[in-house]
Parts: C-alpha cells; sequence; structure tokens
C-alpha cells in the first residue's frame, strides 16, 4: 500500500475544494481519507435522504479530488473490514499508508472532536488540528465576544459580524440602508397570488443511484422517503441551485420568510442549507451575492438584509453558542418536560393539520422551513413539554440539514427554553392564532382555530394557556412576556379551569411512539 508523510481524514462535513487540511499540503506525499463509518450514519437513525446526501456528496468529492491529482483511500460502508469508526478507520489507514503525520480540520460536532482529540496519544505519529475556516467566527472569537456578557444577545453579535465582514456597511462604517434589521419588513402572510418558482431539482446520478440502493439495503427501516431524492451533491450542482435562488426568489425571500402555505415546501426560501452544511457551498460568498443583488437593484434591502442575517447572524451565533455550552447543552431541561415525543411525529398522523403538513415535507424532504421548524412542530414540542431528549434526536434524525451543532442551540435554546434562556429571551410559545395568520392551514382544518376549549377547539388554544399556568413562577417576571398574565388573570376562574381541563385532555389522549424511532435499540 501506498506511504505518504501526511494522512488527511476528511469528514463528511467538510467536502469543500479550500479545505484547510487540503490547502498547502502537497498531492504528491499526501493521502486523503474518507469514511463511510456505521457510527456515523447511526447515532441517530438519520433520515435515508441525510445519508444519501452525505455518502453521495463524499463519492462525488473523492473522484473531484482523485481527477485533480490527490491520491484519496476511500473506505465504503460495506468493505469487509470496515471498523465502524472513524478513530478504527484512521487506525487502520495508518497501518496502510505509514504516515508521519495527521492533518485533520476540527469536527463540527463535539462528539467526533473528541474522537479526534483522542488521536494524538493513540497514534505513533503528530497531529494537527486545524481551525475550520469555513465559519467566519472562531471558538476562540466567540468565547471573547461572550465573556461577561449578561445575555449572548444574536442581534449584537450579528452588528459585530456585519463590521468584521464589511457587508452591507457603508465606508463610515454605518449600516446600509440606515438600519441594521429589517425584520419588521418580513413578516407577510401568504397571498393567493403567490407563485414562487420551483426549486432546481438534481435527477441522482449513478454514484447516487449507487448510495440510494445501499440506503435501502441498510438503512430500510430509517424514516423517510427516498424516491424523492434531488438534493445537489457537488458544488456544481449546489452552485447552480444557487445560481436559480438569487435569480429567481430573493427578491420575495423577505416578506414571505415567515409565511406557510399547505403543500408548498419551499416557497422563497434558499433551500441551500444541506448543501452549505456539508462543505458545498462558501456561506461568505453567499452572502456577497445577496448583497450584490441588492447593489444591483435586484432584490430589495429586507429580503437580503434577512438572508444575511440568517447567515453570519443566526448560523455563526448558534454555532458559537453550541461550542461555549457544550457538553450540557445536550442535558439542560430547565423547564422539566417529561412527555414522550407523540408518535404522530413519526407517522404524520394526526388532525392537526399544520403539524401533519410539517411532518409530511419533512418525511418526502428531509425538509421543513424555518417557520415550520420553529412555531408549529417547535411550538408544539414547547407547550406539550416533550421532553429535550426526544426532540433533538427527532430533529438530528430527520433534517439532511441537521448536524448537532446546529440543530441543538435551535432546539433546546429556540424552541423549548430547556437552556433557561441563555439563547433567547423568552419562548417562542403561540396560540393558534399566530398559525392562523401566517398560514392557510387553518382554514381546512379539522379543529377550528377560533374555538378557544372544548370540544373541535384548536389544540394550541389550550395548550398555550396550559404552558403560561404551568410555568408561571420561572416567566412572570421576564419583561417580555410578563404582561400575559395580567390577561389570564383577568379571566373567570371557570374560563381558565376549561383552558386548563381541555388541555389535560389533549395531552392526556396522545399516543407516545412506541420506541424512540431516532436511535437504533441495543
Ligand atoms: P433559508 O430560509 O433560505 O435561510 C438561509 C440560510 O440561513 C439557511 O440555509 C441556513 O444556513 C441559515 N439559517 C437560517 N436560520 C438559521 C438558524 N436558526 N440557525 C442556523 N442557521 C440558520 N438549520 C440547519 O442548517 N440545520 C439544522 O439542523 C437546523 N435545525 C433547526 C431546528 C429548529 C428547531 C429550528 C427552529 C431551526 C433549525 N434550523 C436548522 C434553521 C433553519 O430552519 C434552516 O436552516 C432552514 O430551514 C434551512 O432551509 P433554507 O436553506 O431554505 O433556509
Ligand atoms: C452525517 C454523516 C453520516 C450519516 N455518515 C458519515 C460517514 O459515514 N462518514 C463521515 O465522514 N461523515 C458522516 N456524516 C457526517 C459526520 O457525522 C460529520 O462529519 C460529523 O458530524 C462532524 O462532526
Ligand atoms: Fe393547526 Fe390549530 Fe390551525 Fe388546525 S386550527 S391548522 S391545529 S393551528
Amino acid at each position: 500500500m501506498l506511504k505518504c508523510q501526511t494522512l488527511i481524514p476528511v469528514l463528511g462535513d467538510q467536502v469543500t475544494r479550500t479545505l484547510p487540511s487540503l490547502m498547502g499540503a502537497t498531492k504528491e506525499d499526501s493521502v486523503v481519507l474518507m469514511m463511510e463509518v456505521w457510527d456515523e450514519a447511526t447515532y441517530v437513525k438519520h433520515h435515508k435522504q441525510k445519508i444519501t446526501l452525505i455518502f453521495s456528496a463524499m463519492r462525488h468529492f473523492a473522484a473531484e479530488l482523485e481527477d485533480a491529482g490527490w491520491q484519496v483511500d476511500y473506505v465504503k460502508l460495506d468493505d469487509k473490514d470496515n471498523s465502524g469508526s472513524f478513530t478504527g478507520e484512521v487506525a487502520r489507514a495508518i497501518e496502510r499508508h505509514d504516515p508521519e503525520q495527521i492533518r485533520v480540520v476540527e469536527a463540527g460536532e463535539w462528539r467526533v472532536q473528541q474522537q479526534i482529540e483522542e488521536w494524538a496519544d493513540k497514534f505513533d505519529c503528530e497531529v494537527e488540528i486545524l481551525p475550520d475556516s469555513r465559519f467566519l467566527c472562531s471558538h476562540q472569537e466567540f468565547r471573547d465576544w461572550a465573556e461577561g456578557r449578561k445575555h449572548l444577545t444574536m442581534e449584537h453579535f450579528y452588528r459585530e459580524m456585519r463590521k468584521k465582514t464589511g457587508i452591507l456597511m457603508t465606508e463610515d462604517g454605518k449600516p446600509v440602508g440606515g438600519d441594521w434589521n429589517y425584520d419588521k419588513d418580513n413578516r407577510e402572510p401568504p397571498k393567493d397570488e403567490m407563485d414562487p418558482p420551483p426549486v432546481p431539482k438534481f435527477e441522482p446520478d449513478d454514484i447516487t443511484k449507487e448510495v440510494m440502493e445501499l440506503v435501502e439495503d441498510r438503512f430500510g427501516d430509517h424514516f423517510g422517503n427516498l424516491d424523492s431524492f434531488e438534493w445537489p451533491v457537488t458544488a456544481d450542482q449546489a452552485e447552480k441551485a444557487a445560481d436559480a435562488f438569487f435569480a429567481e426568489r430573493i427578491e420575495k425571500f423577505g416578506p414571505y420568510q415567515d409565511a406557510m402555505v399547505h403543500g408548498s415546501d419551499d416557497l422563497y426560501h434558499s433551500m441551500l442549507s444541506t448543501s452549505i452544511n456539508c462543505g458545498l457551498l462558501d456561506p461568505i460568498k453567499l452572502c456577497e451575492r445577496a448583497e450584490k443583488s441588492y447593489e444591483d437593484g435586484r432584490a430589495p434591502i429586507n429580503s437580503v438584509e434577512g438572508f444575511i442575517r440568517q447567515i453570519i447572524g443566526w448560523r455563526e451565533y448558534v454555532r458559537g453558542f453550541y461550542w461555549l455550552h457544550m457538553p450540557g447543552l445536550q442535558t439542560d431541561n430547565k423547564l422539566n418536560a417529561q412527555r414522550a415525543l407523540p408518535e404522530f411525529f413519526w407517522t404524520g398522523e394526526t388532525d392537526m393539520r399544520c403539524l401533519s403538513d410539517c411532518i409530511r415535507s419533512t418525511h418526502n424532504n428531509a425538509h421543513a422551513h424555518h417557520i415550520q421548524r420553529l412555531m408549529v412542530l417547535g411550538n408544539f414540542c414547547l407547550l406539550a413539554g416533550i421532553n429535550p431528549k426526544d426532540v433533538q434526536d427527532w430533529y438530528l434524525a430527520v433534517y439532511a440539514d441537521a448536524y448537532e451543532w446546529v440543530e441543538l442551540p435551535n432546539v433546546s435554546g429556540m424552541i423549548l427554553y430547556a437552556d433557561g434562556g441563555k439563547l433567547a429571551t423568552k419562548p417562542y410559545a403561540a396560540s393558534g392564532n399566530y398559525i392562523n395568520k401566517m398560514s392557510d392551514y387553518c382554514k381546512k382544518c379539522t379543529y377550528s382555530v377560533s374555538k378557544k376549549t372544548g370540544d373541535g377547539a384548536c389544540p394550541f388554544n389550550p395548550l398555550y394557556w396550559h404552558f403560561m399556568d404551568r410555568h408561571r413562577d420561572r416567566l412572570e417576571s421576564n419583561h417580555r412576556i410578563g404582561r400575559i398574565y395580567s390577561n389570564w388573570d383577568r379571566m373567570d376562574a371557570d374560563k381558565r379551569r376549561e383552558y386548563l381541563d381541555s388541555a389535560q385532555n389533549f395531552l392526556d389522549a396522545l399516543t407516545p411512539a412506541d420506541k424512540n424511532w431516532a436511535r437504533a435499540e441495543d
């Protein structure tokens, strides 16, 4: 087997042509190691489309590297001696190549980083762990920013990132357009005349088809539908998907960012998170393209600023937040939520039309857009008091863009308030009113959104007050939410009882999932 000086392991979310470990390495005396491993494919039972996306992107990237003259050692899942783990595969590769050095980019996830940090002790070669320059803000920079702050407000962090990049900044250091944030213009409900252009879909090629067969064969019992797999799996395809977004959809991205339409899964969203997170697209370049759309007069400031804020704001912020609070974030449960995830999260079988539509999209596409994840699925889990572990596992398993560094802060912090308010200043709790305002779901729902309690009432209505009532001690002193309690106190006692009884009846009738479908059984 080929001997080399440097072994360069490239993980499944590192399929980036300009990956720091590849830059500056010499092709002649390096071997790039890519590994399909059982541990990664099953630490949660990922959606079939997610495994297909990662394996296919890895196989295409390996072929691209080989074409560019790299020596690639690619371990397939079904290779006879595959050990099933990153560390096991690096050990085997060391035997094959006898390297003097391992050069690897830090892992996105805490779990994997723990493994990488053990390599220097385990193996008889030097291990260099490089920072992941595909993010704007390093772990240390985020820690420095967080140091001494009472609250880690995303908006403050975001302004620092705007200044750092100069994106949407004037020459004299002011935000372009005069405001930092145009969110107030980005809350349009859906309109009948909305006609979003279709998102480009990519027919599976032979490599992807082979992976799909493997996934059906080895992961057939995982959640999700593989028939509709059409995600970009190469950098060129991802670039085409980005081109279409900037040509056709960014203009209306802002106004309809929070809109939801039954059966309409993309609307004006970019649908680029799967490509950004595995490394096929450069997030900063996307922000620069968005800025250019504004400068060229092709998109309004509220759309462009909104898109850029999601990326250099939220995306960078949640990553910094994750590394600052791990591993504790995984087990935080400050609201002491103990209920099991209902079965319908896996089957989609519920009369709640909003939830069934979001779960349908999740099952068919391994995707749901942000407001569906936050204000329908997430809001339900918060109000119903579903335990954080079940919710984390579900979100990590079912979305093709899910990696723990981005999923966990969104789940534990943003939707469940399980971190006690470190990320969000208040829980994102809402009654059916909000969903009715921002979607067309309620019109044809079995439940009536205007009915507050009793048979046929939208379950979100009583659940909202049940949640508020049971967490009064913690939430009443929160100045952003506390005044709600004067409305509650103004209701007569019978009405309050009706709300609480309706919610309790609904909760008692929920069927819990018969097992945690996101975890393999021991
Ligand atoms: P767009 O609406 O077009 O937004 C543009 C980009 O902004 C996205 O591609 C993404 O990179 C970034 N972005 C937007 N919102 C967030 C956010 N809250 N956190 C981080 N990045 C953001 N996003 C993931 O990439 N992976 C996840 O596992 C994930 N889990 C989530 C769980 C919950 C409970 C919630 C509320 C949100 C989650 N998000 C996650 C954020 C968001 O829902 C997705 O990034 C978005 O739906 C992806 O679709 P899009 O590319 O069309 O996004
Ligand atoms: C998500 C995933 C899956 C399903 N499988 C693999 C794999 O077999 N090999 C691999 O290198 N990466 C995989 N990934 C992505 C990794 O989980 C991801 O690189 C880590 O989360 C990084 O911390
Ligand atoms: Fe969802 Fe309630 Fe509207 Fe039905 S009525 S779609 S359950 S918000």
